[in-house]
């Protein structure tokens, strides 16, 4: 079977799917992204989709901002979704990548008098750090973008050569993950991932003010830990000197899930393996995306609606 894309307004073999050298979006990183993930139900032989709606109404803000003319509403986005999954028909964890962008065949940066376009894609993909035995993160030397340089609110690609940055540094320097600071030097978050810490059994993470993406994992995370664990989640500014000192630390993402972190900087976080809070919260969360908890399954998405049971 073709691997298909919805690219100019219509589904099309992916290999068909080409964009011009001229492209804004490629010479200014004048576009907006998203990443959705699909987990494989292989129990259900069905797929589901992870909260694509607010995914969806993400994209939508960062469009906004941006000032790219996205002609289509959350909702209308959302069935594009499962037609492009069910055009494909994967049978495995996938990742599906809208990306709404400056079209226009033009030189000259500025935002305003391009075209505009939407494509999205999926490919199979598994896991983007290591869930198990957890990952060792640095500090980073680079420091994560000001809302006045590039909102981070808006998932923008060009904001994302500072991730890059900031990602290959730490691997060439034999770390898995990234942590960036912000300019007051607070704790901000990974290259891809929003960061928790565990104090004295409460979570606690930096506010969309720290100059954060607002993780739909992070809500997540955070509704599970009060629904099922009667926990509660601070907001609140982290300095560094937290990070060595946290009990448990983990990273949530679409792409990352949830990372236990068990080393920063060389120095042990809690007992170095993944924490107790983290461990549970992990378990619920990958049992919620694959749609195996029926309290939570309206966030999820069947790919496949004619394998719905009746
Ligand atoms: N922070 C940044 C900078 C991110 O890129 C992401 C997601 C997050 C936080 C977490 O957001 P959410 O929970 O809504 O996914 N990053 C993308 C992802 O698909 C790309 C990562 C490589 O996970």
């Amino acid at each position: 079977m073709a691997d298909f894309a919805f690219f100019n307004k219509q589904f099309v073999p992916i290999a068909e799917a080409k964009l011009g050298i001229m492209t804004h979006a490629l010479h200014y990183g004048t576009a907006c992204f998203e990443g959705i993930r699909g987990n494989w139900n292989s129990e259900e032989q069905q797929m589901y989709l992870f909260r694509i709606r607010d995914h969806h109404e993400r994209l939508k803000k960062s469009c906004h901002i941006m000032k790219i003319d996205l002609p289509y509403t959350a909702d209308e986005l959302s069935q594009l979704t499962v037609e492009l999954a069910g055009r494909n028909g994967y049978q495995e964890d996938i990742y599906i990548r809208p990306l709404a962008y400056k079209s226009a065949q033009a030189i000259g940066v500025r935002l305003h008098n391009l075209e505009d376009d939407f494509l999205m894609f999926a490919i199979p993909f598994g896991p983007y750090l290591d869930v198990t035995k957890g990952c060792k993160c640095c500090v980073s030397t680079w420091r994560r973008i000001d809302d006045n340089m590039i909102p981070p609110r808006a998932k923008v690609t060009g904001l994302y050569v500072n991730s890059a940055m900031a990602k290959t540094e730490a691997w060439e320097n034999g770390f898995d993950e990234a942590i960036l600071l912000n300019h007051d030097g607070h704790v901000s978050e990974g290259s891809g991932e929003n960061i928790f810490l565990v104090f004295e059994g409460k979570l606690v993470t930096p506010p969309p003010s720290d100059n954060i993406l607002v993780g739909i994992t992070r809500d997540t995370i955070m509704k599970l830990a009060k629904n099922e664990l009667g926990i509660d989640t601070i907001e609140r500014s982290i300095g560094r000197n937290e990070l060595y000192l946290a009990d448990e630390c983990f990273l949530t993402g679409t792409a990352a899930h949830v990372t236990p972190v068990i080393e920063i900087d060389h120095r042990r976080v809690g007992e170095g393996a993944v924490g107790k809070i983290t461990g549970k919260l992990q378990q619920l969360y990958f049992d919620i995306i694959r749609g195996k908890n029926p309290k939570y399954i309206d966030w999820c998405t069947p790919a496949y609606p004619s394998k719905v049971a009746a």
